[in-house]
Parts: structure tokens; C-alpha cells; sequence
């Protein structure tokens, strides 16, 4: 499809789902961290559970959220300490080096276990965690399994740094897809503002984002509530998900009130690239928890690919391979680091304006983030009774799946993975 043609259809899907925009987008609310943390959650950007030994209490846990459509769907996930479910499990944040120890508590009607992809020389109660097997040499679990009401400890030497996850090992066809997974961050020995102990991918910290791709299938999620078996034949997912969230969901601000499982957002809040005041790039953090490929691409910028599965990107002498890429395609149980950065490459303004004759404001068709021009930090009356959420001539620029099937939620058009990138003018502006 040519650009045009899928910019104006992109267009059009935007003016459509507008409307459900408008009665979310963030406007500075009220932000409530719980109490478990240290401070208050940052609004938008990766939210660390951290401890300074690098133990955590989780539980495995039913528990709800709510789709975009209105829907309500039954989830196993994590959450931190004995209750307080979360969807998806809590960012685990370590640095390189220590010793990670997991507590997990089984508050399922099932045997659980859990599985951290990339870590080598993980314990499970004191002995190496290893996969199960049956009397018949038939696999049950792809590690030590603690049944319903128990509890279990694994522990392992967070050795590299990287983007990893954690998730179910046992049935994990039903209980991964169920809800049981969370990301893991290993910080470089180099530093927290690292992504790998290599000076060259140094990012902003203000500007360190969580993108976990996944989806869901409602058919099983309420078979499983109800206690009945589910045929894996029939699975179709029909919820695509950002961080556990679906549009417009995914712009709210961390912990928002009224997603009260579903903490994390995936809103981009960015500043131009500048060389003196804002050098540093930010770091898009993906991982996929669902059954195929995403192929998820932020508007307006493209990404350097930094790191893939907790490895830098690196050639045999050490050199850095990194791709720049427009598209990135998302795996399953696959991580990819990106730095990338927003340049207002034109510097396009009223003293410097683009160089066609913009139409009037009658003429065009334009969504409830337009500031009434086309120049950054730019703001102009709109007809009267227009309705902008734009705030100080901010720009926002879409990101989303583009496999367009998953930017839906069971038939219902852009409430799928779709999120937005934020840029503010830079400083100092009018911006709240
Ligand atoms: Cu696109």
C-alpha cells in the first residue's frame, strides 16, 4: 500500500476512534502509587519494583480487567506482596550481578511455577529448577511446580543486563496466555542510565518506556472462570494489548484511577532531539507475550535496535550492528531494546513555514489534538466550537501494530495496540 493511501486511511480509523480518545486522554489527574512503592509512579514511562537485596513476594492471583469495549475479562496474573493483583505482573528491576530471589505464592486453583527466559542457573527451593516429567516421560511442567495455597523461592544471578521477562512454566499455552508474566530489567554494572554496559547506549531516564505486546482470547479466559476446559484448536485472540492496556486505555497515566488492575501505560512524553539541552535518546523496552509476531512501529521517528533477548546488538569484534528501523517486529518471548529520539528536523515555524499553502481551518479535517497550526508549540483559534485536548501546541504522533487486524478488540475498530508519542516544545514552554 502506498504511504499516502495508508496515512489517509490511518487518518480516518483516527478520526473515527476520536471520540473515545476524548473522554481519556490524560490531563494531569491525580496519580496513585500503591503503597508498596517508595515514592509516587512517574505519570508515564517504566514503573521499577525495586528492593535493595533484590527479593520480591508475588502472588499468583485471579483477578479482572476491563477492555476498551466495555469488557470485563478474568485474568491469572501477579501481584506484588499477597494481594494487590496486577495485570501484567510488576517490572522487576535489578542490577547486574545480584542475586534475584522471587518468593511466589500460589493463590490459583491450579499448580503454578514460574520461568525466567535468558537466566541461566535458576533455583527453585534450593535445587537447579528443572523441567517435569510424568511417569510415562510425558513433560508436565517446564519447571518445579508449587500447587494451590504453597509457595516456592527461586533465586538466580541476574549475570547480564537487558530486557527480560518472567512468566508461567507449566501449561503455559493456557496460563501464560491466562495472564502470568511480567518483565524483568537488568541494570548494566556501567550504570542505571545504560541499557548495556556500553557508553554508547546511555539514554534519558526521564525517557524509559515498557512496551509489552499481547493479546487475549475472551472464549478461554471465560472458560477457565468457569472451571471448563478449553480446546487450544479453537483459540483466537480478539484483545490486543500494550502494557496490558487497550486504546485509548494505553494513554492514561500510570495507576490511573480507573484501571485500577491495569497499571501501566504506554503514552511517549518526549522533547526534541538537541545537542546541548536534550542529547539523549529514550529507550523503548518491547516485549512479546503474545502467540505471533507484532509488527509495531512508532510514527514519526525510527528506532535504533539496540539489543535483542538481553544481548547487545554486536558484531564479533564488539562493534556495534545496530539497525535503524521504522518497523519492529515484536516475537514471542522475544525483547527488543530501541533508542530513538524525535528530531524537529525542518525546524518548520511561522518565521520558517512549510512551504504550501495550508488550507483553512474549514477545509481540513483535523482530530481533537490539533493546536490550530502546523509548528510545534504553536497554538491558534479553532472554529468555534471546536474541542482540542491539545494543551500548548504539542505534537502527537500514533504508534501502533501494523498488522491493522490488531489494532481492533473483537470487531471494534482502533481500541487494539495502538499508543501515542507525545512531543512537547522544548523548554521552557507553556506546556502544563
Ligand atoms: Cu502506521
Amino acid at each position: 500500500m502506498r504511504l499516502t493511501n495508508h496515512l489517509n486511511q490511518l487518518r480516518r480509523v483516527l478520526v473515527l476512534g476520536i471520540a473515545l480518545v476524548m473522554m481519556f486522554i490524560p490531563m494531569g489527574g491525580a496519580l496513585t502509587a500503591p503503597d508498596d512503592h517508595a515514592g509516587p509512579a512517574p505519570s508515564v514511562g517504566l514503573v521499577c519494583e525495586t528492593d535493595p537485596n533484590a527479593t520480591f513476594t508475588l502472588s499468583a492471583l485471579p483477578g479482572y480487567i476491563s477492555m476498551a469495549d466495555g469488557n470485563t475479562i478474568f485474568m491469572w496474573s501477579y501481584g506484588v506482596g499477597r494481594d494487590d493483583f496486577q495485570f501484567p505482573g510488576p517490572v522487576l528491576c535489578v542490577n547486574e550481578g545480584q542475586t534475584v530471589t522471587i518468593v511466589l505464592h500460589n493463590d490459583l486453583p491450579v499448580p503454578t511455577s514460574m520461568v525466567f527466559p535468558g537466566q541461566v542457573g535458576v533455583m527453585a527451593n534450593g535445587v537447579p529448577s528443572a523441567a517435569q516429567f510424568d511417569g510415562s516421560g510425558k513433560l508436565t511442567s517446564l519447571a518445579q511446580t508449587v500447587a494451590p495455597g504453597g509457595s516456592i523461592t527461586y533465586s538466580f544471578v541476574a549475570s547480564r543486563p537487558g530486557t527480560f521477562l518472567y512468566q508461567s512454566g507449566t501449561n503455559p499455552g493456557i496460563q501464560v496466555q491466562m495472564g502470568l508474566h511480567g518483565a524483568l530489567v537488568v541494570r548494566p554494572a556501567l550504570g542505571a542510565n545504560f541499557a548495556y554496559n556500553d557508553p554508547e547506549t546511555e539514554f534519558d531516564p526521564e525517557d524509559e518506556y515498557l512496551m509489552m505486546l499481547g493479546e487475549i482470547d475472551p472464549l478461554l479466559h471465560q472458560a477457565i472462570e468457569r472451571g471448563e476446559t478449553f480446546d487450544m484448536r479453537n483459540y483466537k485472540a480478539r484483545y490486543f494489548l500494550i502494557n496490558g492496556r487497550t486504546f485509548p486505555d494505553t494513554l492514561a497515566p500510570n495507576y490511573a484511577s480507573w484501571l485500577p488492575t491495569q497499571p501501566y501505560g504506554s503514552l511517549a512524553h518526549i522533547y526534541p532531539y538537541d545537542p546541548v539541552t536534550n542529547p539523549l535518546p529514550a529507550l523503548s523496552r518491547y516485549i512479546g507475550v503474545g502467540t505471533e509476531i507484532y509488527p509495531f512501529h512508532p510514527h514519526a521517528f525510527n528506532s535504533d535496535i539496540i539489543g535483542r533477548d538481553g544481548f547487545p546488538v554486536k558484531g564479533p569484534g564488539g562493534e556495534n550492528l545496530w539497525e535503524e528501523k521504522f518497523s519492529i517486529p515484536i516475537g514471542p518471548v522475544q525483547t527488543t531494546d530501541a533508542l530513538w529520539s524525535w528530531r524537529d528536523t525542518e525546524n518548520w515555524s511561522d518565521t520558517n513555514p512549510v512551504p504550501i499553502d495550508i488550507p483553512s481551518d474549514q477545509n481540513l479535517t483535523f482530530g481533537l489534538f490539533w493546536g490550530g497550526t502546523p509548528y510545534l508549540g504553536n497554538t491558534d483559534t479553532l472554529p468555534t466550537g471546536t474541542t482540542t485536548f491539545n494543551q500548548c501546541g504539542e505534537f502527537y504522533h500514533i504508534a501502533h501494530n501494523h498488522a491493522l487486524q490488531q489494532i481492533t478488540g473483537w470487531g471494534v475498530v482502533l481500541i487494539g495496540q495502538v499508543t501515542f508519542t507525545r512531543i512537547d516544545p522544548p523548554l521552557p514552554n507553556n506546556c502544563p
